[in-house]
C-alpha cells in the first residue's frame, strides 16, 4: 500500500490530524531557498581548521605552531596549553548515566584538544583560525607534531583480553564499565533444566552516520554585551548549550544556540564535540564571528559511530516451542572517550529491550563497555535497539530450526498475548500496548506465505535458493518519563516545552524545544495545532531550534518529538482554548460551564445561533477591552509535558531473497514492511520514516561497515570505501500499518523516526540465512558482502573437497546433496 500525498487545501479542517498531506518544508529544500548553517555569511568571519591526528594511538612530545603562526592571514592557532591557560574547563561532557546507576562506570577525561596522548585517529590537537578557509588550511601544514607512536587495538573482544595496549592509565585493561540486567539465577535454573538450547555469536558491526549536510558552526560573540552566537548542525540546541556552557565557561542565559536548517543527524548531531566547543571559544578570544565546516573525511573520521557489539547469546526452549529463557553477553565498543549518551546506549537502550515481542520468563544480560582506538561510539539511529532487536530475532529464527517448528508458528506461540498488556518484562520496562499477531498477520498476506515454501522448493529443484527472513521488532522510544530517566541514570529530565502563540490576527505560531532535522516537524505539529485550536492549517507556522526563541526543549532523538513534543503542543493548545473560553463565555454572557468547543467555535450549549469563533477571541485578548475582570491580555500558553512511560512501536518485516551461491550476489524480490507506530499524525510522513529507515538498516545488512587496519586507522574513511547503499540497491518496499494507540500519550501515538533501522537488518539476514540453509549456513556476518556470502555458500565444499574451488565460479554441493550449480547459471 503506498500512502499517496493530498494537498492540505483538498482536506477539511476537522480531517486535519491523520491526513497525508504534503510536507511544507519540502519547496525550500528542494529549491535551495533553505539556509544551512554553512550558508551563513557574517560579515568579518574568520575560518577554523582542525589538526587531527594522523595516528589512532600516540604520546604527543611536541607541537610546534610557530610556523603556522607566522603563515600570512593567520589570527591564531590553539592548542590544549592555550585552553588550559585561558582557564576553560576544557573537557567534553557525558551525559548518562550517573555513577549511581552505572558504578563501575570509568569517567575517564575528554579534553577539547588532546592533553599529551591522541586515541583516535582524527582526534582534535591543534585548531588555526584564518581570514580564509583555505588559508586555515594550508597553515595546518605548519604545524608539527612529535608522536611516540602506541599499539592500537579497536574491537571490544580484543581490548578487553589480558596484554591489550591501553588506553586510558585508569582503566582497567580497558574497562570503561559492566553492568547488569535481568535474573541470573532464575536464567541459570531455566537453562539447567531446559529440553533444547541453541546459541549464537555475532557481531553488529561498526557504522558511520552519513548525513547529507556535514557537522558545522558559525559562532559571534559581541563583546559589549557579552552575548555569543553560536548556529550549528545541531539536533538538541538547548542540551547544547547546557553543555557547551560548562565546556567552555560562557554563562547559560548569554549563549544562543539556533540550528539553522539541519540536513539530517541520525543521531550524531546530538552529542558534544570538541569542533563546536572551538568554534565558540575561539570567536570569544577573536572578538569576531569564526567558521567551521567539516569536510567529508572529517566526519568519517571523527563523527560518533554506532553499534559496536560482539555477542554471545542463547536460548532456552521446551519441546513445545516455548521460549524459557534468554542469555546474553555482549561486548561493546564506547571507542576512545565517553560521548555524550554513549554510556546509556549498549545498556540502559539495548538490554531492556531484549525481551523483544516474546513472553520470556527469565532474562540475564552483561554487557561489557570497552574503550578502544576508535572515535567514540554513541546513538546512532535505533541506538541500542537494533542491537537487541537483531539478537532476538537471530535467535528467533535458531529456535524454530532447532525444533524444526515453523518460525512464523514459534514466534506466533511466544508473542505477549493483547490481554496481557500493560507488559512488564524481566528486563525492567513495561510495555504499553501491543497487538504483535496483527501486522504478521498482514505481512505474510502480502507474501503469500502459504505458498512460500512450495515456490522455494520449485526454486531450488531449478538450482535457485529463495529465502525468507522474518523481523518482528518492538522498540522503545518516545524518550522519556522524567522520572524513568532519571531511575535509568540519565543526568537530564525528557520532558518537552511548547508554546502556542496566537496573534491578535488569528495566526498562531507554534513553538517547541525539539529540533527536527528532516523529520517534516513543521507540517505535522501545524497539523496537531491546528486540529486542537480548529484553526485552518496555513494559520499555524512551526519555530524549532532556537533556544533565544523557544523556553526550553530536549530535542530531538529517539524517536520522541511526535509522542513528547507534540503532545506538550496539545497541552499548551488545550490552555489555549481554556483561556479563550472564558473570554468567549464572558463575551456571550454565559456561564464558561455552558460553552463547548468545536471546529475553532464556542457555542452556548443549547443555543448554537451564540458562538464566537476562536480566532476573534485571539483578537479580543489582545484588545483587552472586553474581557473578564482580572485577565491579563494576550493568547498564549506555555507547556512543560513530562509522559507517564515510554512508547513501544512494533511491527513485521520480511525479506524475500534470492542468493546466488556462485557470485554471493543477493536479490530482493520482495520487502514488506507493516508497523504499527499507534495513531499516525501523517501517514505519507511516517511512510517516508519507514522507507529511510529501512534503507539504513539494509545498509547495515549488507553494505556497511567501518573497517580498522591493525594500526587502527581507518579504512573505509570516504564514499569510496563506506558503501552506504544508492537508491538502485534498496528494493521497492511494500508497506502497511496497524494501528494499537498508545495509552500513554493524548495523541495516542508512538515513534517512528528508528522504526525500520531497528527491523530490516535482520529480516534480510534471516532471508539469506533460510536460502543458504541447503549449504549448511545459519547466517553471514554484516555487512553481507558478496564476498561474504560466496564464501559461506563455497565454505562447506571447501571443507570437504566437495567440488568448488575457489576461483572456478562454481557453487558448492547443496547439503541435501542438490547441484547447487546445475542450473544455475554457475558458468556466468
Ligand atoms: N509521526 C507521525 N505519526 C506517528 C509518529 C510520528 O506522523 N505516529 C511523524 C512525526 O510527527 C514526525 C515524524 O513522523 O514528523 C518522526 O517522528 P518521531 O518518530 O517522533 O521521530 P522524531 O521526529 O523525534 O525524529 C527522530 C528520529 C530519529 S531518532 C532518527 S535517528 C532519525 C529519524 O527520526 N533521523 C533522521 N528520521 C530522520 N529523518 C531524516 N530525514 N533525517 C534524519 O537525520
Amino acid at each position: 500500500m503506498t500512502v499517496d500525498s493530498v494537498d492540505p487545501d483538498d482536506v477539511d479542517a476537522a480531517d486535519i490530524l491523520g491526513s497525508a498531506i504534503e510536507r511544507r518544508e519540502d519547496p525550500a529544500l528542494v529549491t535551495g531557498d533553505a539556509e544551512y548553517t554553512d550558508d551563513i555569511q557574517l560579515p568579518n568571519t574568520a575560518h577554523m581548521a582542525i589538526l587531527r591526528s594522523q595516528y589512532a594511538h600516540a604520546d604527543i612530545e611536541d607541537v610546534d605552531t610557530s610556523e603556522a603562526e607566522e603563515m600570512e592571514g593567520v589570527l591564531g592557532v590553539y592548542t590544549h596549553d592555550d585552553l588550559a591557560r585561558e582557564d576553560t574547563p576544557g573537557e567534553l561532557p557525558f551525559l548518562v548515566p550517573t555513577a549511581w546507576l552505572l558504578p563501575s562506570l570509568n569517567a575517564v577525561d575528554h579534553p577539547i584538544l588532546a592533553d599529551g596522548r591522541v586515541r583516535y585517529q582524527g582526534e582534535a590537537i591543534a585548531a588555526v583560525v584564518a581570514e580564509e578557509r583555505y588559508l586555515a588550511h594550508d597553515a595546518l601544514d605548519g604545524i608539527d607534531v612529535d608522536y611516540e607512536r602506541r599499539d592500537a587495538v579497536t574491537t571490544p573482544g580484543d581490548a578487553l583480553a589480558s596484554g591489550a595496549a591501553e588506553l586510558h592509565g585508569d582503566a582497567d585493561r580497558n574497562v570503561a564499565f559492566d553492568w547488569e540486567i535481568g535474573d541470573e539465577s532464575k536464567t541459570d535454573d531455566a537453562f539447567e533444566s531446559a529440553a533444547n538450547t541453541v546459541e549464537i555469536d555475532l557481531e553488529n558491526q561498526l557504522l558511520i552516520p552519513n548525513a547529507m549536510e556535514p557537522r558545522a558552526a558559525v559562532a559571534d560573540y559581541s563583546p559589549g554585551t557579552d552575548e555569543l552566537d553560536v548556529f550549528m548542525t545541531t539536533q538538541n540546541p538547548h542540551v547544547h548549550r547546557l553543555l557547551m556552557s560548562g565546556v567552555i565557561g560562557h554563562p547559560e542565559h548569554k549563549l544562543r544556540i539556533k540550528a539553522p536548517e539541519v540536513g539530517g543527524g541520525f543521531g550524531s548531531k546530538i552529542h558534544h564535540y570538541a569542533d563546536e566547543a572551538l568554534v565558540a571559544w575561539a570567536s570569544k578570544h577573536l572578538e569576531r564571528p569564526v567558521k567551521w565546516t567539516a569536510t567529508r573525511s572529517e566526519t568519517y573520521l571523527t563523527d560518533a559511530q554506532g553499534r559496536g557489539h560482539e555477542t554471545h547469546a542463547e536460548l532456552a526452549v521446551s519441546d513445545d516451542g516455548d521460549i524459557e529463557g534468554l542469555r546474553v553477553d555482549t561486548k561493546a565498543n564506547l571507542g576512545a572517550y565517553l560521548s555524550t549518551f554513549a554510556p546509556a546506549v549498549p545498556t540502559y537502550l539495548y538490554g531492556t529491550l531484549l525481551s523483544g515481542q516474546y513472553d520470556i520468563p527469565a532474562i540475564h544480560c552483561s554487557v561489557d563497555g570497552a574503550f578502544t582506538n576508535v572515535p567514540p561510539v554513541d546513538a546512532y539511529r535505533g541506538a541500542g535497539r537494533p542491537e537487541a532487536s537483531f539478537l532476538v530475532e537471530r535467535l528467533m529464527r535458531l529456535g524454530a530450526k532447532e525444533l524444526g517448528m515453523d518460525p512464523v508458528e514459534f514466534r506466533r506461540r511466544n508473542f505477549v498475548e493483547p490481554d496481557q498488556f500493560p507488559y512488564e518484562t524481566q528486563v525492567a520496562v513495561v510495555y504499553d500496548s501491543g497487538d504483535y499477531e496483527k501486522p504478521m498477520e498482514t505481512a505474510l498476506d502480502m507474501v503469500d506465505y502459504d505458498s512460500f515454501r512450495e515456490r522455494q522448493e520449485q526454486a531450488r529443484e531449478e538450482g535457485r535458493y529463495l529465502g525468507i527472513g522474518f523481523s518482528c521488532y518492538i522498540e522503545a522510544c518516545g524518550l522519556a518519563p522524567s522520572e524513568l530517566a532519571g531511575q535509568l541514570g540519565a543526568q537530564a529530565g525528557l520532558w518537552e516545552s511548547s508554546v502556542v502563540r496566537f496573534h491578535p490576527s488569528g495566526t498562531v505560531t507554534a513553538f517547541c524545544g525539539t529540533s527536527g532535522h528532516g523529520q517534516g516537524h513543521g507540517t505535522t505539529y501545524a497539523q496537531i495545532v491546528a486540529n486542537e485550536l480548529g484553526i485552518p492549517y496555513d494559520d499555524v507556522e512551526v519555530v524549532e531550534g532556537d533556544t533565544d526563541e523557544i523556553p526550553h526543549g530536549m530535542g530531538t532523538y529517539g524517536s520522541r518529538s511526535a509522542a513528547v513534543g507534540g503532545s506538550s503542543l496539545v497541552k499548551s493548545a488545550e490552555k489555549v482554548v481554556d483561556k479563550a473560553k472564558e473570554i468567549a463565555a464572558h463575551q456571550l454572557e454565559a456561564d464558561p460551564e455552558d460553552v463547548e468547543f468545536e471546529d475553532g467555535k464556542f457555542r452556548v450549549s443549547g443555543a448554537p445561533d451564540r458562538n464566537i469563533g476562536i480566532q476573534t477571541i485571539a483578537q479580543e485578548a489582545y484588545l483587552g477591552h472586553d474581557t473578564p475582570e482580572g485577565m491579563e491580555p494576550g493568547l498564549e500558553a506555555t507547556s512543560f509535558y513530562d509522559p507517564d512511560n515510554f512508547v513501544f512501536p512494533f511491527g513485521t518485516h520480511v525479506a524475500i531473497v534470492e542468493v546466488d551461491p556462485d557470485s554471493g550476489e543477493i536479490e530482493f524480490e520482495q520487502y514488506v514492511a507493516v508497523d504499527d507506530v499507534g495513531n499516525q499524525i501523517n501517514p505519507k510522513i511516517v511512510e517516508g520514516q519507514i522507507h529511510g529507515g529501512v534503507a539504513q538498516g539494509i545498509g547495515q545488512a549488507l553494505y556497511e561497515g567501518a573497517e580498522y587496519d591493525d594500526n587502527g586507522s581507518l579504512v573505509t574513511g570516504s564514499m569510496q570505501d563506506y558503501a552506504v547503499p544508492k537508491a538502485e540497491h534498496i528494493p521497492e518496499m511494500e508497506t502497511d500499518s496497524t494501528v494499537t494507540p498508545s495509552p500513554h500519550n493524548p495523541l495516542g501515538v508512538k515513534g517512528v523516526g528508528e522504526a525500520g533501522t531497528i527491523a530490516a537488518p535482520q529480516a534480510v539476514v534471516n532471508a539469506v540465512a533460510d536460502a543458504l540453509e541447503p549449504f549448511g549456513v545459519e547466517g553471514v556476518e554484516m555487512p553481507m558482502t558478496a564476498e561474504r556470502v560466496w564464501e559461506a555458500a563455497n565454505a562447506q565444499a571447501t571443507a570437504d573437497g566437495s567440488g568448488n574451488a575457489s576461483n572456478s565460479g562454481d557453487a558448492g554441493e547443496p547439503r541435501d546433496g542438490r547441484d547447487a550449480a546445475a542450473d544455475s547459471g554457475g558458468e556466468n
